[in-house]
């Protein structure tokens, strides 16, 4: 390619991410910019999928029948958000098989937060509060990234999620309003969920890699911090509303900033976990790779089905 045709792409991407259009697959982007948003929606698309973990523990062991329906499609949700997003990103180029496999390999990321195991009853519902409350943060954010297919699947997972986020605050609300040892329950549950929360939207906007760069290209449309700082803000009257306080002894209400000031997250928990060393990295990932293993026959049989349709067609 020329010197002066690279020149002319290169500003009508430019032109475009400045006037707010969304560059769609067929789009020249710059090979950098096509391997972020891919990074990103891979890393996004898996953590829907191991998400389902952590709460799909606790389907069998739901306190009434009502609850567990909830919660089935709660965790079904989940998945139907893996496919948007593995299909968003299939735009670009790249298999599911090969994300999956990257995944497998350990190469590929998922939220640090999915590394957490879910112990009790309370669990379920601080992670429908917080994690999806921290997630809707960060994805109504994402309705507006400059990449089409991207923003598409933000807006059909948004309206999903502020469902979740409710049925998670409603099962805190109930436990709280309980006897002592349910209250005490859902507060164990705050207590261990707050700070992994905090740190889903990554790390500080100094010391985030990509940040600089997705900001430039409309990618990422806020950054790490101004999310995390407005997640603080709007869950905080939740938890006193409910009677329950957030582990954080430097937490305080700033009246110059309007906003609340709150204590240093355990970066070194952080990078950790996000290195495959948290509680369950190595549970998460053996039973992604025992479920695609033994979920084989199913794919081969459709596969199958298909190759047969396919010569009965051409016989005819
Ligand atoms: N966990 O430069 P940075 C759900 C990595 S599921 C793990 O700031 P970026 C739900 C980051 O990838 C929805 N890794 O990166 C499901 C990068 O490493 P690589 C969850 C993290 O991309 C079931 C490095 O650290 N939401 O709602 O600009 C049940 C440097 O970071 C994390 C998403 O997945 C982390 N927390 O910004 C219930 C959001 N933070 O890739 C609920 C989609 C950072 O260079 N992702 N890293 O190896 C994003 O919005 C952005 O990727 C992030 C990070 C804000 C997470």
């Amino acid at each position: 390619m020329s010197e002066s045709n690279q020149e002319h792409l290169q500003a009508t991407f430019d032109a475009r991410v400045a006037a707010e259009s969304r560059i769609e697959p067929r789009d020249w982007m710059p090979d950098d910019f096509r391997k972020s948003v891919l990074r990103q929606m891979s890393q996004h698309a898996h953590s829907e999928v191991i998400g389902m973990q952590p709460e799909g523990n606790w389907i069998t062991r739901a306190p009434t029948l009502h609850r567990k329906t909830i919660l089935m499609a709660k965790v079904q949700d989940e998945a139907g958000h893996g496919l948007y997003l593995y299909s968003a990103a299939e735009t670009l180029g790249t298999s599911r098989d090969d994300m999956i496999a990257a995944l497998h390999a350990g190469k590929a990321k998922y939220a640090s937060i999915f590394n957490y195991p879910s112990l009790t009853w309370a669990d379920i519902g601080a992670i429908g509060w917080l994690v999806d409350g921290a997630a809707i943060v960060n994805q109504v954010s994402l309705q507006r990234t400059s990449y089409g297919p991207y923003a598409r699947a933000m807006v059909r997972i948004c309206k999903e999620e502020s469902f979740h986020q409710r049925q998670g605050y409603q099962i805190m609300m109930v436990l709280a309003r309980g006897s002592e040892e349910q209250k005490a329950m859902a507060q164990d549950a705050l207590n261990r969920w707050w700070w992994p929360s905090l740190m889903m939207f990554g790390p500080h906007d100094a010391e985030s890699a990509h940040s600089a760069k997705s900001m430039q290209w409309k990618l990422k449309r806020e950054s790490n911090d101004t999310l995390r700082q407005r997640f603080v803000d709007q869950t905080i009257p939740q938890a006193e509303l409910i009677g329950l306080t957030v582990p954080d002894p430097d937490l305080k209400w700033n009246e110059e900033r309007g906003a609340y000031d709150f204590g240093e997250i355990d970066w070194e928990e952080f990078m950790q976990v996000i290195s495959g060393n948290g509680p369950c990295n190595k549970q998460r990932l053996d039973h992604h790779i025992a479920a695609k293993e033994n979920g084989q026959w199913v794919r081969d049989a459709m596969a199958a089905y298909e190759e047969k349709r396919r010569a009965r067609r051409e016989a005819a």
